[in-house]
């Protein structure tokens, strides 16, 4: 029932020091600065945190865990995603999301597979639609699944400047951000409508016309792959200037860089220089979705798969090799979505949170435990795979 981890040094995600942090179910109970845990108390497993850091457990706010790609044909498409390979890579609240694929993969799949991995023991939502507008919804509306599906919190991955997209007119764009925006509303949901921005000539056009020429909130939108190839990331720090939301992409291969790609890491670095606010940067992993490349003409010449351990990936590279200061970092993959996506019990060590937490080695910042809502999911490094623990 209670868990105690002492002597670790907390990260909430601001620097606390040296705590005791208590677990009493799958809550944070409480954080002390000098606890006695009384010897004979019967059910209580004590865990020794010298030598780690204590985060919160990760957020990624876009997944394909059941899978995506097939943009070079059927044999192309990416496999769903398995529990610990979401846990191993410290997160502990995923967004499921669909993209190029809205045919051969369904949000009535998606919902099963978060689901699914929700009774695994990590939290779990999704998005409604896919790269296309209009969105098939899986009720009769984007506004009715935000507000009936407990799930659903948000719209996406609409595909906005892509050669994959839908070629959407900016009015029926539009009024997929406003049916998601005041379903959200209607639910205490943030509805928020999340935009693949390919390399397309258009860009961040439509999101400039959004705070141009509506009277939508400009957060209403998180646009990903930011800091992609294509000139994406400087109008991206325009963007950002001017109050938006960005989300940097984490699985670009760090040793094989496109031109004008930047990795993630080095993007929040870019973007903290450029004077644009911390809190409004995330990070996502686009956890096995296909990373496909195309040649001028468009046609696909290579495929990857991302990965959603390049989240943490970048955090670590943000800190270690871009100097910037673990509290900052942690930022984009905790209470940054946990704001931007309305989670109120997630992304901070604090009493009455969800006990989602990452224990970190102090020395190289390599993950050593994860605990998602008060249950060990990986332990010294190993994953908990159907009640035990890997070899
Ligand atoms: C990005 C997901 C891309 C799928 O541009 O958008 O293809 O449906 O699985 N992937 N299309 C690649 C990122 C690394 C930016 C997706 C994919
Ligand atoms: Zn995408």
């Amino acid at each position: 029932m209670l868990k105690v981890i002492r002597n670790a040094e907390v990260y909430a995600p601001e620097y606390l020091g040296v705590k005791t942090v208590v677990i009493a179910g799958d809550k944070i109970e409480g954080l002390y600065d000098d606890l006695k845990v009384p010897e004979n108390f019967i059910d209580i497993e004590v865990i020794d945190g010298k030598g780690l850091l204590l985060v919160p457990g990760l957020i990624d706010n876009h997944v394909h865990i059941t899978g995506g790609g097939g943009e070079g044909g059927f044999a192309t498409r990416t496999p769903e995603i398995q529990l610990s390979q979401i846990t191993t890579a410290g997160i502990t609240t995923v967004i499921g999301c669909l993209g190029t694929d809205n045919v051969c993969r369904e949000l009535t799949s998606l919902y099963a597979k978060a689901c699914g991995l929700e009774e695994e023991g990590i939290t779990t939502y999704i998005y409604s639609g896919s790269y296309e507008i209009p969105v098939k919804p899986l009720t009769r509306s984007i506004k009715e699944d935000i507000m009936l599906i407990d799930k659903v919190i948000g719209v996406g991955e609409i595909a906005l400047s892509d050669h994959r997209s839908s070629q959407p007119t900016f009015e029926e764009f539009i009024r997929t951000v406003a049916l998601a925006r005041v379903g959200g509303m209607l639910s205490g949901k943030s509805g928020v409508v999340n935009i693949h921005l390919g390399t397309g000539k258009k860009k961040l056009q439509y999101l400039f016309k959004l705070m141009e020429e509506t009277e939508l909130p400009v957060k209403q939108v998180l646009p990903t792959h930011c800091n992609r190839e294509g000139k994406v990331f400087s109008e991206a720090v325009k963007f950002a200037k001017l109050g938006g939301n960005v989300d940097l992409t984490t699985s670009f291969n760090p040793e094989d860089m496109e031109e004008g790609e930047l990795r993630a890491s080095e993007a929040l670095q870019e973007l903290i220089r450029a004077g644009v606010s911390e809190d409004n940067i995330t990070f996502s992993s686009d956890g096995n979705g296909s990373l496909p490349t195309f040649n001028s003409a468009n046609e696909i010449v290579g495929l990857g798969i991302c990965s959603v351990d390049s989240l943490f990936k970048e955090v670590r590279a943000a800190v270690q090799e871009y100097n910037i200061p673990l509290e900052k970092a942690l930022k984009t993959v905790t209470t940054n979505p946990a704001r931007i996506f309305k989670l109120k019990q997630k992304g901070a060590i604090e009493a009455g949170k969800d006990a989602d937490i990452v224990l970190l080695h102090k020395e190289d910042l390599t993950i050593n435990q994860v605990i998602a809502k008060g249950k060990i999911h990986v332990k010294a490094g190993k994953a908990l795979i159907r009640g035990v623990y890997e070899k």
